[in-house]
């Protein structure tokens, strides 16, 4: 009876066993053998994992030069999106393996500074160095997606 006790006191403490007055949801997820809600995520091929924020994959490799409005269909397209500004300093302060990041060309983020105004980064040697430009001028792309 004892050994019966405490393994139930051990059943309750790991929320194996327990009293649910409302009961589960009707059409919502057994969260017991909802194992795909934990498994790690991982970022594609080409991406390094930041965290910026929330988790975020980044390009290793920029692409060439675009208009802003150019690198954010062509992000869109590749299933991500444009960087914000936070993220690629994030990137710039913390992750390894990411070709000419800094000290290159400038790169477009998400950023819009203005109307037709947008935020590129990555042009000089300091990670938080800041430039802005129109966005019909071409600038070097790098995408992130959501972890
Ligand atoms: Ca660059």
């Amino acid at each position: 009876m004892r050994a019966r006790l405490a393994w139930l006191t051990l059943l309750v403490a790991c929320g194996r066993v327990g009293f649910d007055p409302v009961g589960p949801p009707a059409d919502g997820p057994d969260p017991i053998v909802d194992v795909a809600r934990d498994a790690p995520a991982v970022c594609p091929g080409g991406t390094v994992a930041i965290t910026a924020g929330a988790r975020v994959c980044i390009e290793e490799l920029e692409h060439g030069f675009d208009t802003w409005t150019a690198a954010v269909t062509m992000c869109g397209d590749a299933g991500m999106r444009l960087c914000t500004g936070a993220e690629w300093v994030a990137a710039c302060e913390n992750a390894t393996g990411l070709v000419d990041l800094l000290g290159d060309n400038w790169e477009w983020v998400a950023d819009m500074v203005d109307s037709g105004i947008a935020e590129k980064r990555g042009g000089s040697t300091v990670c938080t160095d800041i430039s802005s430009h129109v966005i019909t001028d071409p600038y070097e792309v790098r995408c992130c997606k959501d972890l």
